[in-house]
């Protein structure tokens, strides 16, 4: 779906191009185009993907790293192009500092598990945001609560950015766990500098880079961060797929969360031995197939988008990220003539995402309305309650663009909500 306005868009950027790279675009959901604003949530996936990943069902499948025969050594070789080509894009020095987990959650879980055994002592400090999602929440907590740390909070103000005159740093401060960007307010934080910060003081500092990872080039030495985790699926790869980044040297002293197959280098009845990194903390059969889809994907992006190639040192400077950004404008101009419209998260730097709360509409039913003329949003508390209890409502209705949505799409969004409002106030 596109219109005239979208030729304005469009200069340098072939928005149909892309969405042709899509074959769920083509199906019609209640009867309706298929409009799909629920990108933060899992973004789709384009045909190289969803390719990549049956070419290894159906001609290479085997376990990796443990055979001998052909199909092993093909399937292996598959694995780790994908682990070098995820290494150059997000500039790691080593491909083994890139570990492959299920998603950030699990990411952030090892981390925490993890990082806890080796850092945190009673009366030590984990300092996490407002704004955090559950991952970046909880496993935090369960590391706190196990070796009798504190978790503190470093404030969000009402535009839902950092408040950074009150980051509660101080001596027993041990970890940094903080967002790239906000799932629910598409606020882009200034990690860089934050990171820069913990540093000097000698605190490790933890990235949650799910929101990131499809909109920013992310480059984890100029970050300066210890650990960076993002999902597979949300920068159109497959589900169950992700990456954690850890730097060399933390990772060799990091004990392992998982034990089991492939971890280990030798195990009697008494005692294990490690596996060198990456393997240390990829025990288990890893998700072969997705791993291979998500190569493909950023292989995919990076095709796609010439400006991944580090085109800039700016963070929002991706030809998907500017694209996305007048999207962004245009549902914030048009969605803002809605009387008793109110936008949640109006940060300076946003990614391409918008949440609202509308005076007498319950974003549940508006939601369904939606969806009834073909157009997915997420509604709810987004994973994120402590951020909804900060702005005082129960849950918004948010939209998140992708490269392949158009200015058309954002209009029948609107309409759609004209409607709904309508029919429900
Ligand atoms: N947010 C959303 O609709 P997983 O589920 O492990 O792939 O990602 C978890 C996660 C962690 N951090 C942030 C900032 C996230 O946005 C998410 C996933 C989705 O906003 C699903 S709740």
């Amino acid at each position: 779906m596109s219109t005239k306005a979208d030729t304005v868009v469009k200069k340098g950027y072939n928005v149909e191009e892309i969405r042709a790279q899509f074959p769920i675009l083509k199906e019609l959901v209640n009867g309706k185009p298929l409009v799909y604003f629920d990108n933060a949530a899992t973004s789709q996936k384009p045909r190289r993907v969803i390719k990549a990943e049956s070419a290894y069902y159906a001609t290479i499948n085997a376990n990796v790293h443990r055979g001998v025969h052909t199909l092993s050594t093909k399937a292996t070789e598959a694995q780790e192009a994908a682990r070098e080509t995820i290494r150059k894009h997000i500039n790691a020095k080593h491909a083994h500092e890139v570990i492959f987990t299920s998603g950030t959650t699990a990411g952030i879980n090892l981390a925490a598990m993890s990082l806890g055994q080796l850092l945190l002592k009673k009366g030590d400090e984990v300092v996490i945001s407002g704004m955090e999602h559950h991952s970046n929440i909880v496993p935090w907590q369960l590391a706190c609560e196990w070796h009798g740390a504190k978790l503190k909070l470093i404030p969000i103000t009402d535009s839902g950015e950092w408040d950074l005159k009150q980051v509660p740093f101080s001596d027993k401060t041990r970890i940094l766990a903080i967002s790239h960007v906000s799932n629910t307010l598409g606020t882009i934080n200034p990690v860089k500098e934050l990171i820069a910060e913990a540093r000097k003081r000698g605190i490790i500092t933890v990235v949650d880079g799910a929101q990131a990872i499809a909109h920013l080039n992310v480059d984890v030495q100029d970050l300066g961060c210890d650990l960076y985790a993002f999902s597979g699926h949300k920068a159109y790869g497959p589900t169950g797929t992700g990456v954690l980044y850890g730097r060399e040297e933390l990772l060799e002293r990091m004990p392992p969360w998982q034990g089991g197959g492939e971890m280990i280098d030798t195990v009697t009845l008494e005692k294990s031995t490690w596996a060198r990194l990456p393997f240390k903390f990829e025990a288990g059969t890893p998700h072969i197939a997705g791993i291979i889809g998500l190569g493909e994907a950023i292989r995919w992006m990076e095709d796609y988008d010439f400006a991944f190639a580090k085109a800039s040192a700016e963070q929002c400077k991706s030809a998907f990220a500017a694209h996305e950004h007048l999207l962004l404008e245009h549902a914030s101009k048009e969605l803002l003539t809605i009387d008793g419209l109110r936008i949640i998260g109006t940060a300076k730097e946003k990614v391409g995402v918008i949440s609202f709360v509308i005076d007498g509409v319950h974003h549940y039913d508006l939601g369904t309305l939606l969806d009834q003329q073909g157009i997915a949003v997420r509604t709810g508390h987004h994973c994120t309650q402590p951020l909804m209890d900060h702005f005082g409502v129960s849950g918004t209705t948010r939209a998140s663009f992708a490269c392949f949505n158009t200015i058309a799409e954002v209009d029948a969004m609107v309409d759609g909500v004209k409607k709904g409002v309508n029919m429900l106030r």
